[in-house]
């Protein structure tokens, strides 16, 4: 049975569900309008501080985002990393998508880019992000996202300086910090138009006290998010340092091209990424081209999903435990 159009997004943000199930549905629009337009919500409420502007800040205090955008009837692909001071990075993903022959733009060139299509240079920072710092520096900066390296004893955040003892190594690995549930940002997006064409989209603000510079996988077409008319799509969220490494979305998409249903696709990914990273958290949601859908997790304790689709009333969120 075919549930078409159907919107699902990662965690419990549901009026960006709603936005989207209003473009596909009431508007009778494409999926990669309704996928910009829901995550747009996200990006302007900044979900759980997480996705948009002012949250997550990296060491320097400074709030980035990464998106992309993905169709999956063309497998095109718009994508931005790093954007600094633009608020609307979905928005800027599919400028790059729709302007250019490029999938990916980087860091100030990417807001250089922006400016050109007409998007207004901001700070990203808010009062919130100096909190975040203040306190992080209140705790000698631990934990962060460096590894077999200790501020220099002058400073409490950085420089940063080499450490040679296993046993300082080990104290700073075991001390690391890891998305968890009081962490979780992304948006990650799927839609299914009445056409039946899929689209896919995410939208975040990274992790906090990040290395300056460092992009998750949220930007990264196949990590973070993947669509294709042929198969269905998935998205991620969670660990993108890790979840980078396993292609998840693409890797999922495969599954079900091969014949797995979207839930055992789901728990497949988990397994792969489990089998090397069980300490580190990860959540993907896969949908078919019918509407069928599945998710799994490791490490968040749970995993809540926003759903809307023709057989529904209204937005249904769903969630899993992880393992
Ligand atoms: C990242 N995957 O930048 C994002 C963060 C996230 O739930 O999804 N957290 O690594």
């Amino acid at each position: 049975c075919k549930r078409l159009p159907i919107v699902l997004n990662t965690w419990s943000f549901t009026n960006a569900t709603i936005k989207a199930w209003d473009v596909a549905y009431r508007e009778q629009r494409s999926a990669i309008d309704a996928v910009e337009e829901g995550c747009t919500v996200c990006e302007v409420e900044q979900c759980d501080t997480d996705v948009g502007y002012g949250g997550s800040p990296d060491e320097h205090g400074e709030t980035t985002l990464d998106s992309m955008i993905m169709d999956g009837k063309t497998m095109k692909v718009g994508a931005v990393a790093g954007l600094r001071n633009i608020k609307e990075a979905i928005s800027v993903a599919r400028r790059v998508f729709e302007q250019t022959k490029h999938t990916l733009l980087a860091g100030d060139a990417a807001t250089e880019f922006a400016v050109q299509m007409g998007f207004k240079k901001q700070s990203l920072s808010t009062s919130f992000n100096e909190e975040v710092i203040n306190e992080w520096k209140n705790r000698n900066c631990q934990p962060n996202y460096w590894q077999n390296v200790l501020p220099s004893p002058e400073e409490s955040c950085g420089p940063y300086k080499k450490i040679e003892s296993v046993q300082e190594s080990n104290e700073i690995e075991n001390g690391m910090s890891f998305v968890n549930e009081q962490s979780h940002d992304t948006i990650g997006m799927l839609v299914i138009d009445i056409n039946g064409n899929i689209a896919a989209g995410t939208s975040t603000n990274g992790l906090t006290y990040k290395i300056p510079g460092r992009v998750g996988d949220s930007p990264i077409p196949g990590s973070g998010a993947y669509a294709d008319n042929s198969a269905g799509g998935a998205v991620a969220t969670g660990d993108g340092d890790i979840i980078m490494r396993f292609g998840a979305s693409f890797l999922g998409v495969e599954f079900l091209r091969n014949g797995y249903r979207p839930q055992q696709a789901a728990e497949m990914v988990i397994d792969r990424i489990n089998k090397y990273y069980p300490a580190r958290s990860a959540a993907i949601l896969i949908v078919d081209m019918e509407g069928n859908y599945g998710s799994a997790c490791q490490i968040f304790r749970s995993f809540p999903i926003s759903i809307y689709h023709s057989e529904l009333n209204e937005v249904k969120v769903e969630t899993i435990s992880c393992r």
